[in-house]
C-alpha cells in the first residue's frame, strides 16, 4: 500500500494520476484508471465545451470514483470549459500550458479541487495563493508542451516553495520512478506515456506501436522559435519541423500553421507521415499494452519493493 496525503485529499486508493493527453485521454480511459484506484483525467485539449460535458457524463456513468478534467489554458474554449467543469462539479481540475489564476475562484467556490500543472516554483506559489489544493510539478522529460527544468531539479525546489502536496510528472513510467519522486518530496505521480498504451486507451494503434518501439533517445523537442517547446517522438514530421525552425526561410506563422492539427493526425488517424506523436522521454521503458488495472498494480508493487529496500543504503 502506498498511502500519502493526496489519497485522502481526493479520495483515491493509489497516488497515481493519469495525465490528461489531448485527443487521447477520453472518459473511457479516465474511468478505467479511476476504477483501478488511480485518478483518471479527461483531457479537453482544443475541444469545445460540449465535448467535455459529454465526456464528463460518460465518465460519471462508468465510475463512481473521483476523476478529473484537464484544461489546456491556451485553448480558445477555455472560458466555456471552465464553466462546464464548475457546473458539473467534477472532483478535480488540472490545468496545463498556462496560468489558471483567473478561473480559480469559480472552481474553488463550486467545490472543485484545483491541481495546476506547473513547470516553475513561481507558478506553484501563485497556484497555492489562489486556492490550489496541490500542484503537479512537471519536468521537461514529459511529452507535449514542456518546461525546461528537469523533474530531478524541479520537484525538490517546488516542494520547498509550497506547503501543499506536490505530484511529480515527467520521466516517470514505473515503480522506480514513483519511489524516486517520493524521495524528492512528492506524494504522488502523474504518468501520461505509460497510460497511452493502456488497453482502455483508444488512441490509434500506430501510436501505441511507436511508443512500444521507442528507445531512450527517440524523442525530440521542437518549438523554440514559436515559444512553445513540445516533446514528441522523432518522426519525419518532427525532423522536418526541426530543420525548418533552425533555417531562415520559414516564418513563425508558417511554423505554427505546420503544427496545427498534427496532434490529432497522430492520435486519431495514426498518420505516420504528418502526425506529431507527443511522448515523454520514458517511452523507451514502455514495453507492452496492459490494462489500466495491471499498470497501476504493477507500478504500486514495484514502488513498495523499492521503497522497502531503500534503507539498505543508509545504515
Ligand atoms: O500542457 C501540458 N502539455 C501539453 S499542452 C499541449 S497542447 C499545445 N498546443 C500547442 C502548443 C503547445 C501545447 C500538449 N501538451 N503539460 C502541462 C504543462 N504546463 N507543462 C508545462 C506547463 C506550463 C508551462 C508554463 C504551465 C504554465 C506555464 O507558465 C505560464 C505562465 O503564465 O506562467
Amino acid at each position: 500500500m502506498l498511502k500519502t496525503p493526496i489519497c485522502d485529499l481526493i479520495g483515491i486508493r493509489h497516488p497515481v494520476f493519469q495525465g490528461g493527453m489531448a485527443w487521447i485521454s477520453d472518459a473511457v480511459l479516465a474511468a478505467a484508471v479511476s476504477n483501478a484506484g488511480g485518478l483518471g483525467i479527461i483531457a479537453s485539449g482544443s475541444a469545445p465545451a460540449e465535448y467535455v460535458k459529454e465526456q464528463i457524463r460518460i465518465a460519471k456513468a462508468l465510475t463512481d470514483k473521483p476523476f478529473g478534467v484537464n484544461i489546456m489554458m491556451m485553448s480558445s474554449h477555455v472560458e466555456s470549459i471552465a464553466a462546464v467543469v464548475a457546473k458539473e462539479r467534477v472532483s478535480v481540475v488540472t490545468t496545463g500550458a498556462g496560468n489558471p489564476s483567473k478561473y480559480m475562484n469559480l472552481w474553488v467556490e463550486a467545490g472543485v479541487k484545483v491541481i495546476p500543472v506547473v513547470a516553475s516554483t513561481g507558478l506553484a506559489k501563485l497556484a497555492q495563493r489562489c486556492g490550489a489544493v496541490a500542484v503537479i510539478a512537471e519536468g521537461g522529460e514529459s511529452g507535449g508542451h514542456v518546461g525546461e527544468t528537469t523533474t530531478m531539479a524541479l520537484i525538490p525546489q517546488v516542494c520547498d516553495a509550497v506547503d501543499i502536496p506536490v505530484i511529480a510528472a515527467g520521466g516517470i513510467g514505473d515503480g522506480r520512478g514513483v519511489a524516486a519522486a517520493f524521495m524528492l518530496g512528492a506524494v504522488g505521480v502523474q504518468m501520461g506515456t505509460r497510460f497511452l498504451v493502456a488497453k482502455e486507451c483508444s488512441v490509434h494503434k500506430n501510436y501505441k506501436e511507436k511508443i512500444i518501439a521507442a528507445k531512450d533517445i527517440d524523442t525530440i523537442t521542437t518549438g523554440k522559435r514559436t515559444g512553445h517547446l513540445v516533446r514528441s517522438l522523432k518522426t519525419s514530421f518532427s525532423r522536418d519541423f526541426s530543420a525548418k525552425e533552425f533555417g531562415n526561410d520559414v516564418t513563425v506563422d508558417e511554423l505554427q500553421a505546420l503544427s496545427t492539427g498534427a496532434f490529432k493526425l497522430a492520435a486519431v488517424d495514426g498518420d505516420l507521415k504528418n502526425g506529431c506523436f507527443l511522448a515523454g522521454q520514458i517511452a523507451g521503458l514502455v514495453k507492452r499494452e496492459q490494462s489500466a488495472q495491471e499498470i497501476i498494480d504493477e507500478i504500486v508493487s514495484e514502488a513498495e519493493m523499492v521503497l522497502g529496500e531503500a534503507q539498505k543504503w543508509a545504515r
